[in-house]
């Protein structure tokens, strides 16, 4: 593969120093020290926009340090976790910013997760506070924590205190744990220390050209990676701006391209289809940057975002264990089909049978108190280099870049959401007419793959709206099948194994 200096500008100090080490990438410490030097450089910048008013990133800086100080009234120590389960917001992201520069360690969460779903990760990180957006979830954490436990709303409604020392972690506290399935088995926290947030940002950033000069067009999640790390941590990184939509809607993203002069936008395919479906392309042409990632983009449609917006769309490579990792570059060939070649400190390698391993320090180095599974996740190759982390994602070489070609771990993406067949064939298996069920992801244009259930009736079969009205309590609803398809049997190996791969 293309080597990484080749995403750096020729006077990038990495490579004009000759130091081309990936330690470089994480000197300056932390993302904290990093953000503080720029808001307190220039207070007066813009930050976020949101709802028609401008943020300076001087009245973040003392948002956040209110939140920090809030957090620290409350009783929250260095380490303890704070579940975030939120919308996209200025408020939400200065209580997580604010709960960071004190120390604590922030699991994001989707806030369309079931009563189920996010108790397991109150539960497993057992959290000491939570930032949620509704009463019902407010319960569900109370009724999920034995002990005492701060619940309050993105606008941090706790009593102001004394922040104390603020951005005191260092680069081997933990900052986030984000929670993925991996490449088996039940949801679990992948733990990215401060060093991890900085080598995933500062690869990007410096790759993509990330500038003051920026302005993002956010409308991305705020609770996975892509949006929350790439995005808002990216834009606070570079000293640039962003305005903060709250949902994704093609027309409100066009519309902000041309009335703001925004110079960026990153989205998961399925953005990038609807805004070809809904003729509002062309509008993102003005932009100097567009980015997909988060599932495949197929090569017809990067071919009529291309077309639309004048320019080749930059399709990289991401996970949340490893933040990103490879990407098309942003000046030279961006090819189709590909996701470019590794950024900045990070070092791929493909196994015999094509498995995708990676190495850096953007890497995580396991997941929340679960010995088995880290055993798991990590490859000594015995190249003296350290161990690798095994993606689960197949892939080859292809002149230089990479190119994905499936997976071995069992994993379907709809929308750029992550759903594992085994915990949707869980819920569906306690659905009444239902004796047997596998779930599989099938191609579609919009979503990339859609979740459906393959069901062995039990007498009369469920119809869809059964199968989704059981689901309700236990499954977000994008987990839920959207195809069903009654069988007589299921496939299965000699052991007696469901086949998913026969099915369809
Ligand atoms: C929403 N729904 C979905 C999805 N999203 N169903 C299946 N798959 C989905 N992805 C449900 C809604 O709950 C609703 O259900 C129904 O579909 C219709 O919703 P609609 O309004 O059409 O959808 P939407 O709300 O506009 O959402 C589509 C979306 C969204 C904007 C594409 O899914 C999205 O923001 N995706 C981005 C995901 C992302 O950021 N992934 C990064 C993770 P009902 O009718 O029952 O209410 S991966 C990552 O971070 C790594 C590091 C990486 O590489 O980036
Ligand atoms: P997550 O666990 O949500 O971080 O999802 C990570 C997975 O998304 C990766 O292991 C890949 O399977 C997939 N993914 C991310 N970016 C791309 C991409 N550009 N093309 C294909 N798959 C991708």
């Amino acid at each position: 593969m293309r080597p990484w200096r080749d995403h750096l500008e020729a006077d990038d100090p990495l490579v004009a120093d000759g130091r081309v080490g990936a330690p470089d990438l994480v000197a300056a410490g932390t993302l904290l020290r990093r953000w503080a030097d720029r808001w307190g450089d220039d207070p007066t910048a813009r930050l976020w926009k949101e709802g028609g008013r401008w943020w300076t990133a001087g009245e973040f800086e003392a948002t956040t340090r209110r939140a920090a100080g809030r957090w620290r009234t409350a009783g929250l120590e260095p380490g303890q976790r704070v579940v975030w389960s939120t919308g996209s917001s200025v408020a939400a992201l200065a209580a997580h910013v604010g709960a960071l520069r004190a120390g604590l360690v922030v699991v994001p969460a989707n806030p369309a997760y079931s009563e189920r779903e996010l108790a397991h990760i109150v539960t497993d990180v057992r959290a000491s506070a939570a930032v949620v957006g509704r009463p019902d979830q407010a319960q569900w954490v109370r009724d999920a924590t034995p002990g005492p436990v701060v619940v309050c709303g993105p606008d941090l409604d706790l009593p102001d205190g004394d922040p104390g020392v603020l951005d005191a972690a260092g680069p081997d506290d933990p900052a986030l744990i984000c929670f993925t399935s991996g490449t088996t088995g039940a949801p679990k926290g992948a733990v990215l220390r401060h060093r991890n947030l900085l080598a995933g940002v500062e690869s990007v950033t410096r790759a993509w050209r990330m500038s003051p000069d920026d302005l993002l067009v956010h409308s991305l999640p705020v609770f996975h990676a892509h949006g929350l790390v790439v995005g808002a941590y990216g834009t606070m990184t570079a000293g640039g701006s962003a305005v903060l939509l709250p949902a994704f809607d093609p027309d409100a993203v066009a519309d902000t391209v041309r009335a703001e002069a925004a110079t960026l936008f990153f989205g998961v395919p399925t953005m990038y289809h609807r805004l070809v479906a809904g003729g509002r392309a062309p509008d993102l042409a003005r932009l100097r940057l567009c980015v997909s990632g988060s599932a495949p983009l197929p090569v017809e449609l990067h071919t009529a975002v291309s077309a639309a917006v004048g320019s080749p769309v930059l399709e990289r490579y991401g996970m949340t264990e490893t933040l990103m990792n490879t990407s098309n570059p942003y000046d030279g060939a961006r090819r189709a089909g590909t996701v470019g070649f590794p950024l900045p400190g990070v070092e791929v390698t493909l196994t015999q049978g094509g498995e995708v391993l990676v190495r850096g320090p953007n890497v995580f180095d396991g997941y929340f108190e679960r010995d088995a599974a880290n055993a798991d996740a990590f490859s000594d190759l015995g190249d003296g280099g350290g161990q690798w982390f095994v993606t689960g994602d197949l892939g080859a070489d292809e002149d230089g870049y990479l190119v994905l070609r499936g997976r071995s771990k069992e994993l379907i993406i709809s929308g750029g959401f992550n759903v594992y067949p085994t915990e949707v064939e869980d819920v569906l298996a306690r659905c009444p007419g239902v004796a047997e069920v596998a779930v599989t992801g099938t191609p579609s244009d919009e979503w990339g793959e859609e979740v459906t259930a393959w069901v062995v009736p039990d007498g009369t079969p469920p119809t869809l709206d059964e199968l989704r009205a059981h689901c309700a309590g236990a499954l977000a609803p994008f987990k839920q099948p959207r195809l069903v398809r009654v069988v007589d049997a299921l496939p299965r190996n000699a052991l007696g194994k469901v086949v998913r791969s026969r099915l369809g």
